[in-house]
């Protein structure tokens, strides 16, 4: 079978060569004598970026020329990963580069591992903004993201070789002042400005030739520095002030969902908005629409030509700052500049979680943005109207809808803002946005029930499995790229031995890859034929990676008390960071930890069971993990888990599930069908009626004995001989205060595991459900997702053109 990859050509291959040697002598400035491999890393990058230059140019021309409807997703965060590997996948040059590459005697899989990850997001929301944006390139769309160029980490620590800055367009931003009435006229004056560098990535559909723009905004303090400090002597205050001023967008918060109410994170959030909408509105302006005029001023078109999809409500200050440029700066009514608003903006909601909702305190927003809490107010009070109109006489009606809360410290609900200042509400699985019409936001479904959608979440198959997993896609047909759903087709072949056989190869070599990294990095030698049992994804308690450790205990005690047990060997990893402020998070890690260390030198054990913390989980080791997984854990408490991605890229790449009915785990389900996929535990309904009924934890603790030897033994010491007590609030957080049901669910999760083991002996009909699986997850690709938002809320075409190269 020829790979998908295709056959180098061999002029290609000469000026492949031609380019590198070019790049590491005029770029880099070395001869192979001295050069390092990080050097040509960098001849490599810079080489397939010239692939993407003319491309890159010409989209943008054609952008220009036609003006389409642009759309903007704004967000904090891009969790984009590397991008050398994708950028050749997408411009289907790998072979060349490949040849190119072994030609001059390098090895390109050492050089792609010498890339940074970018690593602006904290989990599922960031990664799912980088999805979306290689699904917007790839349908055609002529969309831009928008977010900030973190620049703490050590990721630019050797230079980007993707970015390209751009100080020509920068963009002040206004901060603290305060605002004065001038003949009825609202100014926001003595300010502090900050102003915002851009710097454009390039993002290049696949086999389309459309290459977009990721623009991320840098901070950079006014003028060189404070000269009043500077003339009064005090060098250092002037150029400490300098770094202060940068400072905003100096680190990426990192917590996941949850947020910490911070001043540098409000700043941050409206940094991004304000600069964003001056370019935007400046784009709008300036693109060329068949009229002699050289601006277009006239804005009632404006929603026709832009749409604006908020991710999360961390962008929500775009709302009032875009009332704020329309009615102060350009003159519009409210009323006018409302209509306009309401029509520009969308909101997708990702968390049902009450401690990541955003309610900013009415005195900080005060402080910062004294404008724009008038504008809120403004755009308060004609809502309540609206409502008063809808329901009369009740004034519950107008506290539910508020979006100034008014009990305990005053604050602005920014999930209310959002819903009221757009025309269309998301929810990212159908489970959850079903949620929120019937919980989270029930007044205001009931207030305007056509405003709310769905849009079931999706990864790139070509990260996920063309890039990812090249062995596994080559044993596919090439059509699914784009067409996901095409793998349907894949169900021809369940009972055809040989098809079955090398899926099942195919597997077993990426575990043997995967067991490679795990002997380098952790050097914990794992047996590949084991089950590769898998958890990744941030530490949260409402993902109950302790659930998975109770059963991991609960397996070890069986092999303790029969040393003939036939279990079914496995090994399970847990990986995913920890916010740095989230103590029992990070506890849960230890024990983790702790759990490993006793179990893999336990010599009763053997191969039988193996535990490993996969440490600094991020989008690269991600690529390796998916393609090696028999089976994921995706055991959230039901109604917890908006909708996960993780559980669609290992379902992608062949792996069982073994999950609750939560987030986009019932899609999977209705996908797959009940019998190709392990459920277990309580749905929505079931922890809903627990709760009401008085949810007392211990009654399951004393009740099973298998359940009750673990927790004992984390309580006694057994995973911590040197320190007692150190799991004392990790137990207690089971049996005092079991928020998320761990104890409820223990049994079912138990007996399903059971069944997932006595699967795993019989490998051709495990295989054979693997199958049905990659053949089902074609609806979860993010294309169908993207189609989706250009059809029901973007009102845009996706095309199938092909640009010229
Ligand atoms: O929609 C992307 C992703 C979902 O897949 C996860 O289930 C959900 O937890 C995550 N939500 C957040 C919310 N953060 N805030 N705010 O990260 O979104």
């Amino acid at each position: 079978q020829i790979s998908i990859r295709g056959i180098p050509l061999l002029e290609n291959v000469a000026a492949v060569k031609k380019t590198f040697n070019r790049h590491l002598h005029f770029t880099i400035v070395k001869d192979r004598n001295v050069a390092t491999n990080r050097d040509y890393f960098y001849s490599l990058a810079y080489t397939v970026r010239d692939h993407l230059v003319g491309r890159w140019i010409r989209t943008q021309q054609y952008y220009y020329e036609k003006d389409p409807k642009r759309i903007y997703y704004l967000s904090m965060e891009y969790y984009m990963g590397r991008s050398l590997s994708n950028t050749m996948t997408n411009l289907g040059i790998e072979s060349e580069i490949d040849e190119a590459l072994y030609e001059l005697g390098l090895d390109i899989e050492d050089l792609e591992e010498l890339e940074e990850d970018a690593g602006l997001g904290n989990g599922g929301l960031g990664r799912l903004a980088a999805c979306f944006l290689d699904s917007m390139a790839t349908l055609g769309l002529a969309s831009y993201g928008y977010g900030l160029r973190y620049d703490y980490d050590d990721w630019l620590r050797y230079g980007n070789p993707w970015e390209i800055a751009r100080p020509e367009y920068i963009i002040p931003v206004n901060f603290y002042g305060h605002v004065i009435e001038e003949n009825d006229k609202k100014r926001w004056l003595d300010t502090h400005v900050i102003y915002a560098v851009p710097y454009d990535s390039p993002i290049a559909g696949f086999n389309n030739n459309v290459v977009n723009t990721l623009r991320l905004w840098s901070a950079r303090a006014p003028g060189k520095f404070n000269f009043q400090f500077f003339n009064d002597g005090d060098y250092i205050n002037s150029v400490a002030e300098q770094s202060l001023a940068e400072n905003i967008t100096r680190v990426l918060y990192p917590n996941d969902n949850f947020q910490g109410g911070k001043e540098l994170r409000l700043k941050q959030e409206y940094f991004l908005v304000a600069a964003t909408l001056q370019d935007i509105i400046r784009r709008f302006k300036h693109s060329k629409f068949g009229a002699k005029d050289p601006t277009r001023n006239d804005f009632s078109s404006f929603p026709d030509k832009a749409a604006i999809q908020l991710n999360d409500t961390h962008p929500a200050l775009a709302i009032p700052e875009l009332m704020r440029l329309l009615v102060d700066i350009e003159q519009m009514s409210f009323d006018e500049a409302w209509e306009i608003t309401c029509r520009t903006f969308a909101y997708t909601n990702h968390t049902l979680m009450p401690e990541a909702l955003e309610r900013w305190p009415v005195g900080l927003l005060e402080h910062v943005l004294p404008r724009h809490l008038q504008i809120i107010y403004q755009i308060n009070y004609y809502h309540l109207q609206d409502v008063k109109r809808q329901f009369p006489n009740d004034s519950d009606k107008l506290r539910l809808l508020s979006i100034v809360e008014e009990t305990g410290e005053k604050r602005i609900n920014m999930g209310y803002l959002s819903i009221v200042g757009s025309h269309t509400v998301n929810g990212v699985a159908k489970i959850h946005s079903d949620l929120l019409k019937s919980q989270l936001f029930k007044s205001f479904y009931e207030m305007c029930p056509e405003k709310f959608q769905n849009k079931t979440n999706g990864i790139t198959p070509r990260r996920w499995l063309v890039l990812s997993n090249p062995n596994l896609a080559d044993k596919i047909t090439e059509g699914f790229i784009t067409e996901l759903e095409e793998l349907q087709g894949l169900k021809k072949f369940l009972n055809d031995e040989s098809f079955v056989r090398d899926i099942h190869r195919v597997k077993q070599e990426n575990k043997m890859q995967l067991a490679g990294i795990i002997k380098n990095e952790y050097g914990i030698k794992v047996n590949p034929s084991s089950m590769f049992d898998i958890q990744v994804k941030r530490m949260h308690e409402y993902k109950r990676q302790l659930l998975n450790i109770l059963h991991i205990i609960t397996l070890y005690n069986r092999i303790k008390n029969n040393s003939n047990s036939q279990i079914t060997p496995r090994v399970v990893m847990i990986g995913g960071k920890a916010a740095p402020g989230y103590k029992i998070a990070k506890k849960i890690i230890k024990l983790i930890n702790n759990v490993a260390k006793v179990i893999n030198n336990d010599t009763d054990i053997g191969d039988r069971l193996k535990v490993v913390f996969l440490e600094n989980y991020r989008v690269s080791l991600a690529e390796k993990i998916m393609p090696a997984c028999d089976l994921s854990e995706q055991i959230s408490l039901a109604g917890m888990e908006a909708s996960g991605t993780g559980n669609m890229k290992f379902m992608l790449n062949g792996a069982l599930t073994i999950g609750t009915l939560d987030g986009a785990n019932v899609e999977m389900a209705e996908e797959v069908g009940k019998e190709n996929i392990f459920i277990f535990g309580m749905t929505v309904e079931e922890v809903a009626e627990l709760r009401e009924k008085g949810y007392n934890s211990r009654k399951y603790y004393e009740n099973n004995q298998e359940l009750k030897a673990v927790i004992d033994q984390i309580q006694n010491g057994t995973f911590s001989p040197e320190q007692h007590d150190l799991f004392h609030d990790i137990v207690s957080s089971l049996l005092d205060d079991d928020h998320y049901m761990l104890l409820a669910d223990y049994e079912s999760y138990i007996k399903t595991q059971d069944a997932v083991g006595e699967l795993f002996k019989y490998q051709a009909q495990w295989t054979q459900k693997c199958i049905l699986n990659i053949a089902s997850s074609g609806k979860f690709s993010s294309d169908r997702t993207i189609a989706e938002y250009a059809r029901d809320i973007w009102n845009v075409q996706p095309s199938k053109e092909k640009l010229p190269a």
